[in-house]
């Protein structure tokens, strides 16, 4: 069995953070664990209020997970501070820690923002450099890259701007265009790829990125290449979001259970 760490946050409403990690790891076939950073009081209409973790829990979380089971997969998705950032990448390191996929987590489809300006300078200098590969979605980008995205040319530029920037390689998400939900790979070494897809018109995408990253990281786990692993991730939410889950008053969660056939 592979084991992925997951470093995240909670959410109440169990579409997103946390509770999403788990599902989709699982239904990837893969064991997860996880060092939780945040607590949230949300639901599918928005967040009440967030409870942050101690920096002494944050880091007992991380050494006990590390000195027991050995993640074959770490994924990153919401840190609400630059000393978690600074915990996250210290302990990664010290453990040799591999396959690491980093959710730029920065503001949630209910429109509560997370990250401010020092922060993200923290997760880009000390955990990008750390990732296999980083998973921005359209807007995320255009705040780490500092441009505009309105089209695939733009979505290159962009990609090429912070993988050049950070040393990373990046799977820049384009599921917030009109019409399309193509997604681009670009790799460090200026190898680029498109993932194409027509979008499926649901409204209900609460916890879409952080699904995708923990499918991503649980396919890495299982040893399939990086470019294996963001196809095989991508079809998975595809299932997830296709099956047209409607719960809640807001925007909903998609269906985790929808299909079975990435277990193994
Ligand atoms: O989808 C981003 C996200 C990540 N983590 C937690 C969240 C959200 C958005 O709601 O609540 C815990």
């Amino acid at each position: 069995m592979k084991k992925v760490l997951i470093i995240a946050g909670s959410d109440s409403i169990g579409g997103a953070g946390i509770q999403a990690d788990i599902k989709s790891c699982t239904m990837n076939g893969v064991y997860s664990m996880t060092a939780l950073t945040v607590l949230t009081a949300q639901n599918t209409m928005g967040v009440r209020s967030v409870l942050d973790v101690s920096d002494d829990f944050l880091k007992d979380q991380l050494n006990s997970v590390f000195e027991d089971i050995t993640p074959d997969a770490v994924k990153i998705g919401m840190v609400t501070s630059s000393n978690f950032y600074k915990i996250i990448a210290e302990r990664l390191i010290y453990y040799r820690a591999q396959n690491i996929v980093v959710d730029p987590v920065m503001i949630c489809t209910s429109g509560y923002k997370i990250l401010n300006e020092p922060q993200i300078e923290v997760l880009t200098k000390k955990l990008f450099p750390l990732s296999t590969v980083v998973t921005p979605n359209l807007f995320e980008a255009e705040v780490l890259s500092k441009m505009k995205i309105t089209n695939e040319k733009d979505m290159i530029l962009s990609a090429n701007e912070i993988a050049l920037k950070y040393s990373c390689n990046v799977f820049l998400k384009g599921g917030h265009f009109k019409d399309t939900a193509n997604d681009l790979l670009f790799c460090k070494d200026g190898k680029y790829e498109f993932l194409k897809c027509k979008k499926v018109n649901n409204p209900n995408i609460h916890g879409t990125g952080c699904t995708l990253s923990s499918a991503i990281a649980s396919n890495l786990a299982k040893g399939k290449s990086l470019l294996e692993s963001v196809k095989n991730a991508k079809n998975y939410v595809g299932f997830a979001i296709a099956s047209n889950l409607n719960l809640g008053r807001g925007y909903g969660p998609i269906d985790h259970m929808a299909c079975k056939n990435f277990m193994y």
